[in-house]
């Protein structure tokens, strides 16, 4: 089985394409790491490059993310396989004025499926609600951010949990496409994930 059909159904957002392509690749025993990073992740890559290059808009960007979401939900029970001892608790959302979470849902599956207790604050999450998660009793604040314009507000996050006295009492761990370790160093963030699996080993070395 040929994960290029799927590739090109996320591309084109179309969802029931997607649905079977994923359950096909799944019963050709296609492991379901590679179903994500070479038919979902690699398509998306594409959709953003098309976007970029003017020959995709914003209804395009849409589409295919839904389709991909759905490829997603049949992946899920794969892709977390079955640990469940509680190993943690982390809060985990893209960052204020940031809408995009693909990538920030990835990581949350990923993490409660390493046995963490997950709370997901969603979207446009506003540094006030990272705080309030941590007062909460969250060890790791989890963030993410897609653009450019809003990886900013990660920063805003941890001088708000440093004036909130817990500095020394929450971890940082931050991840999205425009971010590196070099910009976490940077704003004192105690971790970084380059994707969902390094997210989870990164998680599991900050509750140790
Ligand atoms: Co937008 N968008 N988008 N978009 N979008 C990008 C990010 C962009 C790179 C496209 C491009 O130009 N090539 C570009 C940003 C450019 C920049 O900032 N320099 C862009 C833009 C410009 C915009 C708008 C501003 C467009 C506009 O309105 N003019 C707008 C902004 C809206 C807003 O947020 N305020 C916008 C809107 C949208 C949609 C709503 C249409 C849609 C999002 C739908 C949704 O998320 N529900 C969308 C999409 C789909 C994309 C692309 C095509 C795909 C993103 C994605 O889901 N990737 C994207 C292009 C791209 O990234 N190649 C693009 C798949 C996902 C699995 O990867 O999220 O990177 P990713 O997550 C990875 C890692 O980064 C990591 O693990 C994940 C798994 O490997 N990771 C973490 C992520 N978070 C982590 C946290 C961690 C650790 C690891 O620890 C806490």
């Amino acid at each position: 089985m040929d994960l290029k059909q799927l590739y090109l159904h996320v591309i084109d957002g179309n969802v029931s394409n997607v649905e079977i392509s994923v359950q096909s690749a799944l019963e050709a025993n296609i492991d379901s790491n590679t179903i994500l990073n070479e038919g979902l992740i690699a398509a998306m890559d594409e959709v953003g490059r098309r976007f970029e290059e003017g020959d995709f808009y914003i209804p395009e960007m849409l589409i295919a993310a839904r389709a991909m979401q759905a490829g997603l939900r049949i992946l899920k029970p794969h892709l977390i396989g079955g640990e469940s001892k509680i190993t943690g608790k982390v809060a985990i959302g893209t960052v204020k004025g940031d809408l995009h979470d693909i990538g920030k849902n990835l990581v949350a599956m990923m993490l409660e499926g390493a046995g963490f207790e997950v709370l997901d604050l969603g979207v446009d999450v506003t540094s006030d609600a990272f705080v309030e998660a941590a007062l909460e009793g969250s060890q790791i604040i989890c963030m993410s951010a897609l653009l450019t314009t809003t990886m900013s507000n990660m920063s805003t996050t941890i001088d708000a949990l440093k004036t909130a006295g817990l500095g020394d009492k929450v971890k940082v761990m931050i991840g999205g496409a425009p971010i590196t370790q070099d910009y976490a160093n940077q704003i004192g963030a105690d971790g970084f994930g380059a994707d969902a699996s390094s997210a989870v080993r990164v998680a599991r070395k900050l509750t140790r």
